[in-house]
């Protein structure tokens, strides 16, 4: 019958569209795994870092030492400078391993499902009100996961946004625009008797002491993100955010944009030096000197 025949091709089709999927699946893992092999763009930047630093007003460009923390391979995440990154860090392997878990597990049931019910002219049609029990395991599993992983987020969260910052904290206000990045340590202007606080080209914090930094947007949406230091968090225009960190290892690091936030977008790259407190204070005392004077 012409009926038969046209099911008999549907049902084969399926699996072979199925197994096509499989196989267009791996074809692109391959790819991507080949290209995994290149150095990402960071180790070569690492390599070839800009010739001088964002020049401020009234400071001159600075010669800037080559960028450290990329790790030169996709398969490692930058090198953490930062004393909440390792659990930042577990959080997000732990992730990507459930996620990884779940991914092939699901995928080998669909082939082995279309597999098993395959077209069979032999074979009965049955009728089921699926399995009660199989389907509270398979909703409440996923929850707890789920659940599981929003109170061990927010634990880290809560501490790098929400935490109370220490009294012998940085204070360092950042505020982004179309396209850079521009920094005010605060209270250095009472500190030093100046005119107003230091407004530094590269952004200078002591290692081993709490940074607190407040956020802000002149004009669009940017992302403050410091890969190293396992902070990201949006400048929104109107509001200020919040976020600390405590660096634990010396350093260039990148600061970077992780908002499209227009043309020039690329162009948003700043740097952050974890110097010791010796040398921070040393840097502060010749900041002292390009500050402008208090109005008499
Ligand atoms: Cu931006």
């Amino acid at each position: 019958m012409d009926s038969s025949a046209t099911s008999r091709d549907g049902g084969s089709s399926i699996f072979i569209r199925a197994l096509a999927g499989v196989v267009v699946g791996l074809v692109i893992s391959a790819v991507v795994l080949m290209m995994a092999g290149a150095p990402p763009f960071d180790a070569a930047f690492a390599q070839n870092p800009p010739a001088t630093a964002p020049a401020t007003a009234g400071q001159a460009a600075a010669p800037v030492p080559p960028i450290e923390g990329a790790t030169g391979t996709v398969w490692e995440l930058p090198v953490n400078a930062s004393e909440h990154g390792d659990a930042v860090d577990f959080l997000f392997w732990l992730i990507t391993a459930i996620t990884f878990v779940t991914f092939v597990a699901v995928e080998a049931l669909l082939v082995f499902f279309a597999f098993k019910y395959r077209y069979d002219p032999n074979r009965k049609a049955i009728f089921t009100h699926g399995n009660h029990r199989l389907e509270v395991v398979w909703t409440v599993t996923p929850a707890v996961i789920l659940f599981a992983l929003v109170l061990a987020n927010q634990k880290v969260w809560a501490k790098i946004r929400y935490g109370d910052l220490p009294p012998n904290s940085t204070q360092v206000e950042v505020t982004a625009q179309q396209f850079r990045w521009s920094f005010k340590m605060l209270g250095t202007a009472e500190r030093f008797n100046k005119g107003a606080d230091f407004a530094p080209g590269v952004l200078h914090v002591p290692l081993g002491k709490p940074v607190a930094v407040s956020l802000r947007s002149k004009d669009v949406l940017h992302s403050f993100w410091l890969p190293n230091f396992r902070v990201k968090l949006d400048a929104v225009p109107g509001m200020t955010g919040r976020v600390w960190f405590t660096p634990i290892k010396t350093g260039t690091y990148e600061i970077a944009c992780a908002e499209l936030c227009g043309m020039e977008h690329w162009n948003m790259r700043g740097l952050l030096k974890v110097v010791t407190p010796q040398e921070y204070e040393a840097w502060l005392l010749e900041e002292a000197k390009l500050a402008p004077e208090k109005p008499q």
